[in-house]
């Protein structure tokens, strides 16, 4: 009877294989393994009609575990495939899961790994379901894009590189030329203000995207293979948007064709027509088109840092180009991008009426005049919704970082499995995400869709399952927590996630009262402990520098000179590492070595305690204790006591700066210096100020792990130190020029 009725489909049950494999991909022109599923990067598409249900069984033939998220939809807990969570434990190598559940919506979604780095290696693919009752568009065509980024190098080698130097893919930072140009234009006291403001925050003004070198791809085609969906003119078309990548935004448009919004992140919005839209991490948007003309027509996301594109096309027939665009302006952030609430506690008496205040940068997308883009506020959802109640309850949840260390918080914390915000079922919530950082962060909960409030009435509030949260801005969403579970909340940049940008949401069962975090019931701490190990990175992070250097100083005497220092270990805890030392004309001068424990205390500094064992001139040890970190204005800062074997006290403190003459061509001034507490005769050390180091490097970074320089360093003896050196007749100041490479690996 119901397959009579045209458009109404049965419930059926629609079963699918993955098979989860690392295989050669060559997908830039240079041979990579990457994961494939069924053979492609991205996987098939999964196609479904709404009261389906839906077996999905994933065969991992890896030799490490793997997931598959189900990204956008409702389902019970155990079927998300977030290891760690709801008593799943992820698929072991040569295991076979099977997902069961019903479906219970309609839209475009997608799917992706969730764990460990697999999703930026290949593992995603889109998902269609369509309504019970049929499309209530009815187009001609109906295409899929999944959008994303590709690298050629490994996930665990991106968070590897990121966790030495946030900026370690970042080449277009602010540089001295910047300045000069900003102070003929702007004036020197503005910009020097204006630097000065960054400087006090430890921001950066250009910090869009944390990585780069991506290749961006179209269903898993680069710009050149030019994935190509056919039309006939005067047909129209559906477009579902799918941003899988797993670090870019981008902003998208065709020009020559009006996009009308239909859905955003599969959830049905009242028709909006469009120009153009920023599309965050993880959304979907589903868009008509109507191409009149017997013409291709280019199909341009731009990466929101100006890296590069994701092109397709729209043509009447195959092998057609339409134009292919040029970049536009890259954004650049302003003081309005920095978050008010913060920089008011900074410095109370700031001038809020200042212009510079006034406009974001995030926000500039470099389209002509007269562009619509679309902004969230535009976003109105088709009919009522069902759950217009009031919030009784409020949770604020606060976006920070440290791009310093590359660590990303929610509420001041990493992901810590024992840490959870916890639901009564049913329950009506604000959440209210407030973003401290200069990045986007596009916000993920799963299992549940948020109302996003973007100033339309209660009814009208849009679904969304994630949401943009633009640096320094506050956004708030509405939540019924109406399915019983515990939900990864995160953020969608993978790199952010994976470095602590994620917590979990715990909703109760119906009927049981809210769970507390102390007492919290026993099948929810089940839920929350099994394999949480996924979580973290598959290898040590590590940062070590090498500078070794050969030269001459003031006397022609032959110098060379070695100066490592590093860490490896986690956010928190770290092992560090020093050596330096000099040899001249042959002979050890100077050698001492350090092992220290380093304990993060705050976001920009490190307490550290430790042992230093001095070879060279003198073999002494040393109780070693202090701190490590990053001052205001960027500068990298280091100050050490030492109690000696004998008891001397002793203390050292390192300060260094880098000034961009070009991205790639570093001025590092440095400096060095000895403070005793009392005469050391056997050191030939006086009381006070002992001696100072002066060192300029001037490095150019082919790549940022390795780096030719040359070095001009001063040193200098003081007071009874100098009048000791002088009784020996050595000298009691010192000039050397050398030329080294720097390493960082
Ligand atoms: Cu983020």
């Amino acid at each position: 009877m119901l397959a009579l009725l045209p458009g109404i489909a049965p419930a059926a049950t629609r079963e699918y294989h993955l098979t989860l494999a690392k295989e050669p991909v060559t997908i830039s022109g240079k041979p990579v393994t990457k994961i494939t599923v069924n053979g492609a990067i991205p996987g098939p598409v999964l196609k479904f009609t709404e009261g389906d249900d839906a077996i999905i069984h994933v065969t991992n033939t890896m030799n490490e575990d793997s997931s598959v998220h189900w990204h956008g939809l409702l389902l019970p807990g155990f079927m998300d495939g977030a290891p760690g969570f709801n008593g799943f434990s992820g698929i072991k190598p040569g295991e076979t899961f099977t997902y069961r559940f019903p479906i219970r919506q309609a839209g475009t979604y997608w799917y992706h790994a969730h764990s460990l780095g697999q999703e930026q290696e290949g593992l995603y693919g889109g998902i269609v379901i369509t309504p019970k009752s049929g499309e209530p568009i009815r187009t001609a065509r109906d295409y899929v894009l999944v959008l994303s980024d590709f690298s050629e190098e490994g996930s665990d080698e991106i968070l590897g590189n990121l966790k030495k130097s946030s900026e370690y893919y970042q080449y277009q930072r602010r540089t001295i030329g910047d300045f000069l140009a900003d102070s003929t234009r702007e004036g020197l006291h503005q910009t020097l203000q204006t630097t000065a403001e960054w400087g006090r925050m430890r921001m950066l003004p250009t910090d869009l995207a944390d990585v780069t070198g991506y290749h961006f791809l179209v269903n898993g085609k680069t710009n050149a293979q030019n994935w190509t969906g056919l039309f006939k003119p005067g047909e129209k078309l559906r477009l579902r948007f799918i941003n899988a990548a797993a670090m870019t935004f981008y902003d998208l448009r065709i020009p020559g064709l009006k996009m009308t919004i239909i859905a955003a992140d599969g959830q049905p919005v009242e028709p909006v027509e469009v120009d153009e839209f920023r599309f965050g991490t993880a959304e979907t948007y589903d868009v008509l088109v109507t191409p009149k003309d017997d013409k291709a027509y280019t199909i341009i996301a731009e990466s929101l840092d100006r890296e590069g594109f994701a092109l397709a096309t729209l043509a009447p027939r195959e092998g057609m180009k339409g134009d292919i665009p040029t970049h536009r302006p890259r954004a650049q952030l302003t003081m309005a991008d920095m978050n008010m609430a913060l920089m008011m506690e900074d410095d109370p008496d700031m001038d809020m009426s200042d212009p510079r205040y006034s406009e974001s940068g995030w926000a500039q997308s470099g389209a002509p005049e007269g562009t619509k883009i679309l902004r969230y506020e535009d976003l109105r959802f088709l009919g009522q919704q069902k759950d217009t109640r009031a919030p009784t309850r409020e949770v604020t949840v606060r976006l920070g970082g440290n791009m310093d260390r590359y660590i990303w918080t929610l509420d001041g914390k990493t992901f810590d499995p024992e840490n959870a915000v916890y639901f009564a079922y049913g329950e009506r919530v604000r959440l209210t995400y407030i973003n401290e950082t200069m990045m986007a962060h596009p916000i993920h909960l799963h299992g549940m869709f948020v109302q996003l409030e973007n100033g339309q009435t209660d009814a009208k509030l849009p679904n969304k399952h994630t949401v943009i949260v633009p640096p320094g801005q506050t956004v708030s969403v509405l939540l019924t927590a109406d399915e019983p579970g515990a939900w990864p909340f995160h953020c969608h940049l993978l790199y952010h996630m994976a470095s602590g940008m994620m917590t979990t949401f715990v909703v109760g069962e119906k009927g049981a009262a809210i769970p507390k975090a102390a007492g919290m019931d026993e099948a929810s701490h089940h839920m929350m402990h099994q394999g949480h190990e996924d979580h973290g990175p598959g290898f040590v992070p590590h940062a070590f520098t090498l500078e070794a250097d050969g030269g001459w100083d003031n006397r022609s005497a032959d110098i060379a000179a070695w100066d490592f220092d590093g860490w490896a270990g986690g956010d928190r805890n770290k092992l560090w590492l020093k050596s330096e030392g000099e040899v001249m004309n042959g002979a050890t001068e100077q050698a001492e070595l350090w092992g220290m424990w380093s304990r993060n205390i705050d976001t920009f500094w490190d307490a550290q305690l430790g042992l230093r064992q001095d070879f060279q001139p003198y073999r002494n040890s040393y109780l070693v204790a202090g701190l490590n970190g990053l001052a205001p204005y960027f500068i990298e800062t280091e100050a050490h006591g030492f109690i000696k074997d004998d008891g001397g006290v002793s203390a050292r403190l390192r300060a260094e700066y880098e000034a961009l003459l070009t991205n790639r061509l570093v001025l590092r001034p440095q400096i060095e210096v000895d403070i005793n507490a009392s005469e050391d005769r056997e050191e030939k050390l006086g009381a006070g100020l002992t001696d100072a180091a002066l060192e300029l490097q001037l490095r150019y970074e082919i790549e940022r792990s390795f780096a030719p320089y040359m070095a001009l360093r001063y040193h200098q003896k003081f007071a009874s130190t100098a009048d000791f050196a002088r009784e020996e007749n050595e000298p009691t100041t010192a000039t050397s020029l050398n030329l080294g490479i720097r390493f960082l690996f």
